[in-house]
């Protein structure tokens, strides 16, 4: 029984229903008397596994097939009109034609299956900054993630009343053929089409498909920007908070920094980091000109192997209850879970994350294991958290995983210089998504797998909002990753990346000078604060740290080059970035 009068999404759903035949169709309403029916059923037919109720409760877990555990950029199409419309960076089919071919796939397929109806809402239910979406799915599992991951049930349909603007998601696992896997966004009709994956970001349609793929589209159309990004709230001492929004790629450490536990020295003095949003940033320009972030999410679906009690503590205390694991180790002795990095010791009666006795050589986990939980339960989730109004960016933070070229932070010029150094990130490939790993590529603004649209056009985009924002934030770049001659990580990161955010809100409230270098703004030695961490590393590893290699720089700029050779309408702003740049390392040598 539909929950709605909504014609359009009854309508919808009907044709849906016409195509996929499902046995049953099932209206997701949010009450937790449904969601617990749910997990009943899912753990009797061994879709997920019941873990220890005293020690985890509320918990399970879930395997994937074998041959599904990642995003699949290869088969992730943007349906524009034209090809030009969704670029050179992204996967294009005619939206007939892919209608037609996924049509035949979807046809049938849910025969034997029940369908279920999710209504969802990206951000809080009636923030100016939130679109409802709807859902269609034959998996439990996607159900019940939906249900951490976004705002689900009657209200939602309450609140979008009679209106058709709505992102409609269709969801089949059908027989997860990877050969007839497809993740098919058509921005232009609000639509997403996924068939033959039952894995996180494939699946879960309101994170990466709409959030951000359709998302960035409407935001384009709309004056607003959908980002790939964290946000973070700084408290310092006197009790102000700043926040700042930072864009990494898949699995490079935005959910470590969205959590950071700040050094002792600096926790004495009073500084505290409220994580206000992991993965996606939905921005606006505010009534003062300001730039106000939300983050669309309610869950984190975060990567589980690395993931300890120095590390991230935040993260995983947010883990120990009402969560769903999806791929990590299942610990027999006590039915729990494990993954590598959670501890030294390694369960002795265990399966591995294929589901298979594990005799503790390889990965017991899957490297992109990860681990579904409620942002409420997050220990330093912040007080904005669900604000309708969001929380006013003060600083932007680009980031990538590089071995070498980028220092550990610099600053952009201004505005434009920064939407260019977002534009010129690069970084190693993750485990996040399917192929090689550790193979450098361009990653603009940790968005390459993630624009609905033409890239070009998306630099433009950010161009324009840097118009309408008055108070325009700061823009900064970042590296965690930079290896010395024997290949051991220059910075220890996690808590200690506190000490770079100090120094870039210093430099947001003009309280610092810095070096000028042809890449930007880089710190005097003597501003980052060691104190605390003299022994690993010394001022020499810090300037090394620090080191601007023109040569090195030269290099990058012609990979950068060769990459807006891509486009065929690169806004001449970003071309003139690019030519001032070299102009700049060709005087430094
Ligand atoms: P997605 O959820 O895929 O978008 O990724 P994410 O950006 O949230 O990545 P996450 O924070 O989960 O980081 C994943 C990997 O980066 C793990 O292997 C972490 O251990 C590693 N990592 C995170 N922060 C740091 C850091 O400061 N230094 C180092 N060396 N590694 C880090
Ligand atoms: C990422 O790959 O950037 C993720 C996980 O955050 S997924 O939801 O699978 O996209
Ligand atoms: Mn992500």
């Amino acid at each position: 029984m539909s929950l709605t009068k909504n014609q359009a999404v009854n309508s919808w759903v009907d044709e849906m229903i016409q195509l996929t035949t499902p046995d049953n169709v099932v209206w997701i309403d949010g009450s937790d008397a449904q969601l617990d029916a749910l997990r009943a059923e899912a753990v009797a037919t061994g879709e997920m596994i019941k873990l220890n109720e005293e020690k985890l409760p509320g918990c399970y877990l879930h395997r994937t097939a074998v041959n599904d555990v990642a995003r699949v950029e290869g088969r992730t199409f943007i349906c524009a009109p034209t090809k030009d419309e969704a670029g050179p960076t992204n996967n294009w089919m005619d939206p007939k034609e892919a209608y037609e071919m996924l049509g035949k796939l979807y046809e049938g397929c849910m025969k034997g299956r029940t369908m279920y109806v999710i209504p969802f809402s990206m951000g809080p239910v009636g923030s100016p900054f939130s679109k409802v979406g709807i859902e269609l799915t034959d998996s439990i599992y996607v159900v019940l993630n939906m249900a951490i991951m976004t705002r689900v049930g009657q209200n939602v349909l309450e609140a979008l009343g009679d209106s058709t603007d709505f992102v409609h998601g269709l969801h089949a696992k059908a027989d997860l053929d990877e050969e007839k896997r497809y993740i098919v966004q058509f921005p232009q009709d609000n639509t997403i089409w996924s068939i033959n994956s039952g894995y996180g970001g494939n699946v879960l349609l309101g994170k990466k498909c709409f959030a951000l793929r359709i998302a960035s589209y409407q935001g384009k159309n709309e004056g607003w920007m959908a980002e790939h990004m964290l946000i973070l709230g700084l408290e310092k001492p006197n009790g102000e908070t700043k926040y700042v929004a930072a864009a990494f790629p898949s699995a490079c450490g935005k959910t470590n920094l969205a959590m950071l536990i700040p050094p002792e020295g600096y926790k004495a003095k009073g500084y505290k980091v409220w994580c206000v949003g992991d993965d996606i940033a939905w921005m606006r320009v505010g009534e003062n000109g300001e730039l106000r972030a939300i983050n669309p999410e309610a869950g984190f679906f975060g990567v589980a192997p690395g993931t300890n009690m120095k590390s991230n503590p935040n993260a995983l205390l947010t883990c120990q209850k009402n969560t769903i694991f999806t791929n990590v180790v299942h610990n027999l002795d006590d039915n729990t879970v494990w993954w590598e990095k959670l501890d030294k010791n390694p369960p002795k009666n265990a399966m591995t994350w294929t589901g298979i006795p594990w005799d503790g050589t390889g990965n017991g986990a899957h490297p992109n294991s990860r681990f579904t939980a409620p942002a409420c339960q997050c220990p330093c989730i912040s007080d904005h958290f669900e604000d309708p109004n969001g929380v006013e960016i003060s600083a932007i933070i680009f980031g990538g995983r590089r071995a070498k070229t980028a220092p550990l932070v610099y600053q952009s010029f201004d505005w434009n210089h920064g939407v260019f150094v977002g534009s010129a990130m690069a970084s190693e490939t993750t485990a996040a998504a399917s192929g090689a790993v550790g193979v450098v590529r361009r990653d603009p603004m940790a968005m390459l797998p993630f624009c609905g649209y033409n890239m070009a056009d998306y630099f433009g985009h950010w161009l324009e909002m840097g118009k309408k924002i008055k108070k325009q934030p700061k823009i900064f770049h970042t590296n965690w990753f930079r290896l010395d001659d024997e290949g051991n990580f220059m910075w220890p990161g996690y808590g200690d990346n506190m000490r770079v955010l100090e120094w870039i809100i210093a430099r947001c409230e003009d309280k610092l000078d810095a070096d000028v270098t042809p890449i930007g703004y880089v710190p005097k030695p003597e501003d980052i604060n060691l104190e605390g961490i003299e022994d690993e590393v010394s001022i020499d590893t810090l300037k090394a740290l620090l080191t601007v290699d023109p040569a090195l720089w030269e290099e990058d700029a012609k990979g950068l080059e060769e990459f807006y050779a891509k486009f065929d309408r690169m806004p001449a702003e970003m071309t003139a970035q690019l030519n001032a740049l070299k102009d700049r390392l060709a005087k430094a040598k």
